[in-house]
């Protein structure tokens, strides 16, 4: 190594260096018979939307037949959709709430 010369080699990793764990879709699923109204709510409620963002979703689900809701991680993603589906379940609706890996 010549003088003046560290042989330190300057870092040029471009891999950032926090994992960043996978996020998942929840994906609300529109159906023939949970009253619109009813979907606003538990959108409001699990997914802790204003009402202008609620309906604006169900809307969306209505008339495309799906609508991705939001992303989270996977034990969070999972359990808002069950309890979403659970709400709708409970009042006899076959309301459905869907998760896919981004
Ligand atoms: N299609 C339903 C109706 O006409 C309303 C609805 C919207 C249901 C969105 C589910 O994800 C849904 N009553």
């Amino acid at each position: 190594m010549s003088k003046g010369q560290t042989g330190i080699r300057p870092r040029t990793a471009t891999r950032a260096n926090t994992a960043r764990p996978p996020l998942y879709k929840v994906i609300l699923l529109n159906d023939d018979f949970t009253p619109r109204e009813f979907v606003v709510q538990v959108l409001k409620a699990v997914f802790r939307m204003n009402a202008t963002h609620a309906e604006q979703v169900m809307l969306t689900a209505h008339q495309k037949g799906v609508c991705v809701i939001a992303v989270y991680a996977k034990d969070i993603a999972e359990t808002k959709a069950k309890e979403a589906t659970e709400l709708g379940k409970a009042q006899g609706y076959p309301l459905f709430f869907m998760t896919e890996k981004e």
